[in-house]
């Protein structure tokens, strides 16, 4: 399989993260959204969104993130990313479309474009913007999170679930943008947990291919 991605793109991060819980092999093939590589010929064949990431297997290209997770998820279904309840498994669902959904789309790189080049915004009130929507879905999902009594390290469970795939890159993206995480404890303690697991160290942006390396 080839990953079509960017090592800073929370979704790409997202299905890192799932690659690596479900034990698969990839090519990574560095897309630069800095030089909008995202935007040309070549990558629009294979994603006419041009957005990252697109997973090519053999002849098969797939696109949106939650759909290629889900693709996993039933294509490679050891181990599972989803709970065996019915109930269960939409609350699992829930908790990663409040950051697939509600966070990272209004905060994607042309959102932000579209402040500053259409808008006039500035860094500040481009940083504002980011912050209010993190705030806004981070503030719900703690609730979420601290309502649950049966939870045990992870968004759901003792085990990491999809949930946990998209929580984890949107606290990378909260970081960046400067956001007070201290409000958040769960979301704090579950990144700490994820962040033991060898699995989600290998998919972070700092340490891919593409991302910058530190000076001498
Ligand atoms: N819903 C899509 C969103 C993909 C997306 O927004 N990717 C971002 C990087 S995280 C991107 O390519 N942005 C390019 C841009 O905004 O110009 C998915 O989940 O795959």
């Amino acid at each position: 399989m080839q990953l079509y991605n960017f090592f800073r793109s929370g979704t790409s991060h997202r299905l890192r993260i799932v690659l690596n819980l479900k034990g698969l092999a990839y090519d990574y093939v560095a897309v630069d959204l800095r030089t909008e590589e995202h935007l040309g010929a070549a990558f629009k064949a294979l994603n006419p969104q041009g957005l990252v990431p697109a997973l090519a297997d053999g002849d098969l290209v797939l696109t949106q993130s939650p759909a290629i997770i889900e693709w996993l998820e039933e294509r490679y279904p050891t181990p599972p990313l989803l709970p065996a309840g019915r109930e269960d498994r939409a609350r699992v669902r829930a908790l990663a479309a409040v950051v697939g959904c509600d966070i990272h789309p209004v905060n994607n790189r042309r959102i932000l474009e579209y402040l500053r080049k259409t808008l006039g915004c500035d860094e500040a009130a481009v940083n504002a913007w980011c912050a209010t929507w993190i705030n806004a879905g981070f503030e719900a999902l703690e609730i979420m999170l601290a309502a649950d009594g049966a939870r045990g390290a992870f968004c759901f469970g003792n085990a990491p679930t999809l949930a946990d795939a998209y929580l984890v890159p949107q606290v990378e993206s909260a970081r960046r943008f400067n956001v007070d995480l201290a409000p958040f404890p769960n979301i704090l303690a579950i990144d700490s947990a994820c962040s033991q697991l060898d699995t989600f160290r290998r998919a972070a942006p700092a340490l891919q291919p593409d991302a910058p390396r530190a000076g001498p």
